[in-house]
């Protein structure tokens, strides 16, 4: 299996997240993505190979315009503004703040387009994350082409992850997201019927959003329960799809302290599912913050449980692209991701 990989990422490298309570050193690091890539290495999974530049329109196919140009104008605002520290947001238009009738508008400042545009304060914008976000992108659009010309499966080894962006928000150390931005390329490369398959530890808001009102992109996604868990507000079984894609979302939601055989039953209904769509490719959201001795999560899968994971996924029998998304347990997260990709290769 060939790994899409871009040394970009670095440029992502916050000094502070929100967490609770505390302005604490990043979970999200560069560190991440080299020590997955150095397992890939370590393994011989396959060959690692440079992303190509596909542009903005793929990303523009999924995101708004407007969101896209605060991404890439947020750094200079901010310096603009006298401020030299990482951007966050400190103030939401939440729901109720608004009179009826009255819709949002957003601020000429900073502060209020920080606001406007996160969903939390645990992502921090510096100066080169625009150009770790696109690279990331473009590292999902290029495993996405080699899929659509015939490879059974590709890992796009993206950072910083994207399950938590929607089309027009940005939070949960996501920006642009990349699944979503490979899964309509599929679909503008012909695909029919695609599929997401989200199995990291926190539920993709993003991926529901982007995806929710249609039928053509089948979305699921297992994880933490909302009411223990981030994102908090949605992730709940009940959330299923609205008009024509009623029914072509499914949340799987499952408590603290999952261990594989719940999981497991969790991933055959998702397997289930996916094969009814009749997809004709699968994208699987590859978070590895399952992982029992992970620092923020709390479901306890282990080493092995991932390779049964990557068994279970090629099960679907259909051509595959990983896009990696979390994962916190950083000297563990090369050994539990490369099982996955080893296990699909199994089985
Ligand atoms: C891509 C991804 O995995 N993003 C995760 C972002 C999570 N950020 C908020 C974490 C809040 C965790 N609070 C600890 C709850 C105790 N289990
Ligand atoms: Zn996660």
């Amino acid at each position: 299996m060939h790994t899409v990989y871009s040394d970009e990422h670095h440029h992502q490298d916050g000094n502070v997240e929100l967490f609770e309570g505390k302005m604490v050193k990043p979970h999200e690091i560069p560190r991440r993505a080299e020590i997955v890539l150095e397992r890939v290495k370590a393994e011989k999974l396959g060959d690692v190979v440079a992303p190509r530049e596909f542009g903005l329109d793929p990303i523009l196919a999924v995101h708004d315009r407007g969101f896209v140009t605060f991404l890439q104008e947020c750094w200079g605002d901010w310096v603009k503004s006298g401020r030299t520290f990482d951007a966050l947001p400190h103030v939401w238009p939440v729901p109720g703040l608004l009179p009826a009738g009255k819709a949002r508008q957003v601020s000429d400042s900073i502060d209020g387009k920080l606001g406007h545009y996160a969903i939390d304060a645990g992502t921090p914008i510096v100066a080169g994350t625009w150009r770790a976000v696109h690279a990331s992108a473009q590292v999902a659009l290029t495993g996405q082409r080699l899929v659509a010309t015939g490879e059974r499966a590709v890992f796009s080894l993206c950072r910083p992850p994207g399950h938590h962006a929607g089309h027009d928000f940005y939070g949960g150390y996501c920006f642009l997201n990349n699944a979503a931005i490979a899964a309509q390329a599929f679909r503008d490369s012909g695909a029919k019927r695609v599929a997401i398959l989200d199995v990291d530890y926190h539920h993709g808001n993003g991926t529901q959003q982007i995806f929710y009102e249609r039928a053509d992109v089948l979305t699921l996604s297992l994880h933490a329960d909302p009411k223990q868990e981030f994102p908090y507000f949605l992730g709940h079984a009940d959330e299923r799809g609205h008009g024509v894609g009623e029914g072509y979302h499914m949340n799987l939601p499952l408590p603290w302290g999952t261990e594989w055989p719940e999981y497991e039953l969790a991933m055959d209904a998702a397997v289930k599912r996916i094969l009814l769509h009749g997809a004709e490719v699968l994208v699987v959201s590859l978070g590895l913050d399952t992982f029992e001795h992970d620092p923020i999560s709390r479901f306890k899968l282990q080493h092995e449980d991932y390779l049964r994971m990557g068994e279970k996924i090629a099960s679907c029998d259909l051509p595959t692209l990983f896009v990696m998304e979390g994962g916190y347990a950083v000297d563990a997260l090369g050994v539990n991701a490369v099982n996955v990709l080893k296990g699909f290769e199994a089985g």
